[in-house]
């Protein structure tokens, strides 16, 4: 390490490289609204959403679903027009794969639905527009709306079936825009669709194992079930994608992971092998068969046979699939051994140092504290550990403030200010200190929109978004990261 912080020296000197790619992102569900417009059938976060009244269950805080949402399935263009006016040169948003493949009748003799034409103009629309105003459109594939049907037909993740399935759509998508879109994201954030969909059961399709517990009072298979079939649709889609478009298309395809930074709580080496365990849990249970071929030994000790093994046929497709290394990331966290929770690594995870401190300043939400230190050493950690450079794919704050205050002093968000000015400086810091290859960084969100569990009730958004009137409103994190990034990428 050259020097230990940028204050060393001259901050112009230091510059993120010219082709770096600066902007937001946004996931279908969470801003489309419109579910039945130009086709498109439900998936199971519209199930979710709408669970039986009779049953008086509600699955969000506020009982809302993402059936309005941001109106994006109208409002795309305005959409386009705030990334311009943030200065974005990419924009990263997911398809909704039920809009894409005719899920409202029946499959073909092949099991296979066809093509939704609909669908796809939407998007091309959309995609278009981005490349016209200078816009690198970053598409992922999936971002949670697994189609109803094939939760129905085979139980959606749960079954290997849903290999055939994904890897089916992702070709329409690689077929439809692959002139365009040249940075492609298979799935996002493997670890919370199988933890929080089929472990804790607080997001779809509400699995909850632990209504499900094994004999010796583990948690159940599922989540291991479904983070296999992720991994194995995934794969199987790069092998596909490198065998028939990369070559005449070209492009750039990976897997986007989420973690937090995992610390250990003291010195005690107890605590230091729970930090590890809290990584394998979280990222290596993932990253490991994808970038080093095989599960975390930890895992599989912990596990025994309900982590599924790896063929060594599958293990070939695996290995090695993913160009580069997609990361959400929005905290760290200080790791006691301890625990019984397996899908946690059956550590203790909090922000409070033995002296009491916090790590940072409290976000609306529970689970994030602002530390931009764990961010450098995070970005250090997965390029170190996994050889590969890294897209930031998702990084952002819910500020209390959004909760709390109305227009005009909502606009005014300077806990989200401080969270991005430590942030992007963390990101400086290890691409020109520490050499770490970071390829793009796409703050979440570009709007207020459907948090999901949440509902409505947490904001992440750089722009206020009035639901009652769909008016958009630039917060101060929009300008300050306009002009972050306008002074920090090079010419
Ligand atoms: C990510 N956790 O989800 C998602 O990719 C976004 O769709 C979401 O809106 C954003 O982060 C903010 O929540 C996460 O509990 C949800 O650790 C929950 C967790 C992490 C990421």
């Amino acid at each position: 390490m050259a020097a230990s912080s940028l204050t060393d020296t001259p901050l112009e000197t230091h510059k993120l490289p010219a082709e770096f790619l600066y902007g937001y992102a946004t996931a279908a569900y969470q801003i489309e609204g419109s579910p039945a417009a130009a086709g498109r059938a439900p998936s199971i976060w519209d199930t979710f959403t709408h669970p039986d009244p009779k049953s008086g269950i509600k699955h969000t805080i506020d009982g809302l679903s993402g059936d309005v949402a941001t109106d994006s399935f109208n409002l795309w263009k305005d959409d386009i027009a705030l990334l311009k006016s943030y200065g974005a040169n990419a924009y990263r948003f997911s398809l909704s794969w039920t809009r894409i493949i005719d899920f409202k009748n029946p499959p073909g003799e092949d099991g296979l639905e066809k093509i939704n034409e609909e669908g796809v103009k939407h998007y091309r629309a959309i995609i278009e527009e981005l490349v016209r105003e200078g816009i690198t459109p970053c598409v992922t594939l999936y971002h949670w709306d697994l189609p109803q049907v094939l939760h129905d037909r085979y139980g959606g993740w749960l079954d290997r079936k849903i290999v055939n399935d994904y890897v089916h759509y992702a070709k329409v998508c690689f077929n439809a825009f692959g002139d365009l879109v040249k940075h492609w994201i298979t799935i996002n954030e493997p670890w919370v669709i199988s933890v929080l969909g089929y472990g804790q059961g607080v997001f779809a399709p509400g699995r909850s194992s632990n209504r499900n517990k094994s004999p010796e009072g583990n948690t159940s298979t599922e989540p291991f079930i479904v983070g296999h079939n992720i991994i194995l649709a995934h794969a199987y889609a790069v092998k596909w994608f490198r065998e028939n478009v990369a070559h005449t298309q070209g492009g750039a395809i990976g897997i986007t992971l989420d973690t937090s930074f995992y610390m250990p709580y003291n010195d005690d080496p107890e605590n230091v092998r729970a930090a590890q365990r809290a990584f394998a849990s979280r990222l290596g249970w993932f990253a490991d068969p994808i970038y080093k071929g095989q599960y975390p030994a930890s895992l599989k000790e912990m596990l025994g046979t309900r982590l599924p093994e790896l063929s060594p046929e599958d293990a070939t497709v695996v290995k090695g699939s993913s160009d580069f290394f997609g990361l959400n990331t929005y905290t760290s966290n200080l790791v006691q051994d301890g625990g019984a929770e397996e899908l946690y690594g059956k550590v203790k995870t909090g922000f409070t140092r033995p002296d009491g401190s916090h790590l940072g300043k409290q976000a609306h939400v529970s689970w994030i504290q602002i530390y931009p230190p764990g961010f450098r050493q995070l970005l250090n950690y997965v390029w170190k550990t996994y050889g590969k450079p890294v897209y930031v794919t998702e990084n952002g704050f819910a500020a209390k403030s959004d909760a709390l205050l109305s227009l005009p002093e909502v606009v005014h968000d300077a806990d989200r200010v401080e969270y991005f000015r430590g942030y992007s400086n963390a990101l400086l810091e290890a691409v020109v200190l520490d050499g770490v290859p970071v390829k793009s960084y796409f703050a979440w969100s570009l709007l207020d929109n459907f948090e999901w569990a949440d509902g409505y009730t947490t904001r992440f958004g750089v722009t206020y978004v009035e639901y009652a009137t769909q008016a958009r409103h630039p917060k101060d994190s929009a300008r300050f990261l306009k002009q972050w990034f306008e002074a920090h990428i090079a010419n």
